[in-house]
């Protein structure tokens, strides 16, 4: 049994880049048989010795209830949604999913009384923000990905004052990792450059070389996922998305920072309809915040963060 044994625990969109990692943390802290992962999707392409799987579509609410009442669920890690560049494909699609998703999680909670924790982004902010982005910057989002996301964080905002529900969420920056190619993103050009490199491939890059956005490791978004869901609530003052701090490097940046470890590989960039939803983001997040109230600081920094992803790959 892992270090709290009453926590009884379904990850939703399981599979995806954060999913897996998520799950492996969870399963790790709180034992393999608390957890369970759900997605739409046959989870057959994954190793699944380890964990109960469940196929999830979050849209159906009467099996995500039996679900949550026959296991005694009491804390749900709520990760299906559809990114920004996928988004802007199907805008509707988008909002059915993200919000009648998140939704249907809000209403079992208030019935069962489980606990949420449902991400928003960096999304949430738009060109008028400028290169910071602070906890209380306006949210004018230019996005579908990033109006659900506004809406999102009002939903938990008020699920939380209006019913007590005990959502928390983090405004998670773009995040590089390795173990599961991301889903869909503006932000997976920072993630797809490491394969090329480490496959002695070019890259052709869709942002342009001077693009900065806020990003972060993989390692740092779960380590601040479980501080943030083990902080004590009377000491939180927001629940749809704290702002966390974050590197920020153009892409132009990373590529010669990559080069500095992979001498030869080469990137051109290509700038193509994902460029748009780049630059109504900030450059970076004021993570102050989250450091006052649950004491979250970065591990890794640019450098560091090439060279686990150079080496993971690697193998
Ligand atoms: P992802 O696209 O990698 O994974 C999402 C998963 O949801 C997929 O496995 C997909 O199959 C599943 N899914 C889609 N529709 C579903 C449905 N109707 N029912 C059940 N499952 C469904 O996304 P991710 O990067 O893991 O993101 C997870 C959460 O974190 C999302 O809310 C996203 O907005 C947020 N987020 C991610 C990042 C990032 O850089 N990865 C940054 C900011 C916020
Ligand atoms: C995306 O690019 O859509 C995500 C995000 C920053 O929310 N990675």
């Amino acid at each position: 049994m892992g270090e709290s044994g009453n926590r009884r625990i379904l990850i939703t969109g399981a599979l995806g880049q954060i999913g897996m990692e998520l799950l492996d943390a969870l399963q790790t802290k709180f034992g393999a048989e608390n957890v369970i992962a759900s997605d739409i999707r046959e989870s057959e392409d994954v190793d699944n010795s380890g964990f109960r799987y469940e196929k999830l579509d979050v849209l159906d609410s009467e099996r995500m209830e039996s679900i949550i009442r026959d296991n005694n669920i009491n804390e749900v890690y709520h990760l299906a949604a559809l990114l920004s560049a996928t988004g802007e494909k199907n805008p509707q699609l988008c909002w059915t999913i993200n919000m009648d998703g998140l939704m249907n999680v809000l209403e079992l909670a208030r019935k069962y009384k489980f606990r949420i924790f449902a991400p928003s982004s960096i999304a949430v902010f738009g060109a008028d923000v400028g290169k910071i982005a602070k906890q209380d910057s306006p949210l004018n989002p230019a996005t579908m990905y990033g109006i659900t996301k506004v809406a999102g964080e009002l939903m938990a905002d008020y699920y939380h004052s209006a019913h007590g529900v005990d959502i928390r969420g983090l405004r998670y920056p773009g995040l590089i990792s390795w173990k599961v190619m991301p889903g869909g993103g503006t932000t997976d050009y920072a993630v797809e450059i490491f394969y090329k490199a480490v496959a002695s491939e070019n890259y052709s890059c869709f942002v342009n070389r001077q693009t900065r956005l806020p990003m972060m490791y993989m390692d740092d978004a779960i380590k601040a996922t479980l501080q943030l869901m083990d902080a004590p609530s009377e000491s939180l003052s927001v629940r749809g998305g704290y702002n966390l701090p974050s590197l920020n490097f153009t892409a132009e940046e990373l590529y010669h920072k990559i080069r500095e470890k992979i001498p030869g590989f080469e990137c051109e960039f290509v700038p193509d309809h994902r460029q748009e939803y780049a630059d109504s983001w900030p450059d970076e997040t004021d993570g102050t915040l989250a450091k006052q109230e649950w004491g979250f600081n970065l591990e890794y920094d640019l450098d560091s963060m090439c060279d686990v992803m150079i080496q993971s790959l690697s193998k």
